[in-house]
């Protein structure tokens, strides 16, 4: 019996959403820390507990099957792995980023200069898409220094909600990679790992799907039902089931989490009563 081999990152910003998705896919493992394989006690699979940096070689060499990194690691790493689903989450972006007081017009106000990144990689290619010669300066931690320390003149580095930035008095002139976590996976994997590997992802489509949805109930006077269910955008059309109150109908659909609020206002407005919104936990097509 095969056993798929999944690496995730064992401490980091991705380890916490990578370990609450395979539990919402109804997948466990005991998770003590410290620990480097843990077995799934209900699915054929293996969990290893990796360094990001580390997870797409060992992907590749097939020491994991598959593995959930961010696309910025994934592409710097240069492996030869396929990208299998974006997981949606992990957002971040690689920026070039200068001090506050360089007059930044345009890229080519880089050319010449040197800049201090973990990312030689993808920056390279982005300076070389457009010309530029810079002297790149691989550093593994602490990008943001750079510039103050007189080691750079800027530099290229991920960035969220940009604070880091900020609070190093530098600005973000080009935004170079968008990133998101990613599971990739060995070229070589064998037909019955690839069977699970399909079972672990219709499970991930259909908890992810289900994230993005809520099922809504509510009550309406019979007038006013054209007008709800017109509001509605369901899978199909809502279900009407008739109240025990005369004249009145229970309506249940399912809504993207996207224009939720909007919604819920126009059914107010169109008379909709005892309204109930609830997470739906799998969603199967
Ligand atoms: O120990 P290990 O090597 O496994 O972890 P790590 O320290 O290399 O990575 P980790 O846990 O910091 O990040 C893992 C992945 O999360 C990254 O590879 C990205 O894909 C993704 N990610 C999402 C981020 C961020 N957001 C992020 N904000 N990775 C890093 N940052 C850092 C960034 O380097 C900078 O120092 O946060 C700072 C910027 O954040 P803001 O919000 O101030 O802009
Ligand atoms: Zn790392």
């Amino acid at each position: 019996m095969s056993i798929l081999k999944l690496a995730i990152q064992k401490k980091g910003r991705l380890s916490e959403k990578s370990i609450e998705l395979i539990n919402e896919c109804a997948i466990s493992f005991p998770n003590s820390t410290g620990k480097l394989v843990a077995k799934c006690y209900d699915f054929p699979m293996e969990i290893l507990f990796l360094r990001d940096d580390d997870i797409p070689d060992y992907v590749q060499d097939g020491v994991a099957d598959i593995g959930i990194v961010g696309e910025n690691v994934a592409v710097e790493s240069d492996k030869n792995v396929d990208d299998i689903l974006k997981m949606g989450f992990g957002k971040c972006r690689l920026s070039l980023a200068v001090p506050r007081s360089f007059q930044y017009n345009s890229i080519q106000d880089l050319q010449g200069k040197s800049i201090a990144t973990s990312y030689p990689k993808i920056l390279k290619n982005y300076l070389d898409k457009h010309n530029i010669q810079a002297e790149i300066h691989v550093i593994s931690g602490s990008v943001e220094i750079a510039p103050s320390i007189g080691l750079a003149d800027a530099i290229c580095d991920i960035v969220s909600t940009g604070s880091t930035l900020l609070s190093n008095g530098l600005k973000e002139v080009e935004q170079i990679f968008h990133s998101e976590a990613i599971i990739i996976g060995n070229k070589n994997l064998s037909e019955d790992k690839k069977v699970i590997l399909d079972d672990f992802l219709f499970r991930l489509n259909a908890v992810r799907k289900a994230k993005k949805n809520k099922y809504i109930l509510l009550n309406a006077p019979n007038a006013s039902l054209d007008k709800i269910i017109q509001i509605l955008p369901g899978i199909k059309s809502p279900t009407v089931l008739p109240l025990a109150e005369n004249g009145w109908s229970s309506v249940h659909s399912v809504i993207t989490e996207k224009d939720f609020w909007q919604i819920i206002q126009q059914l107010k407005e169109a008379g909709a009563e005892g309204i109930l919104v609830m997470p739906i936990e799998q969603m199967i097509d």
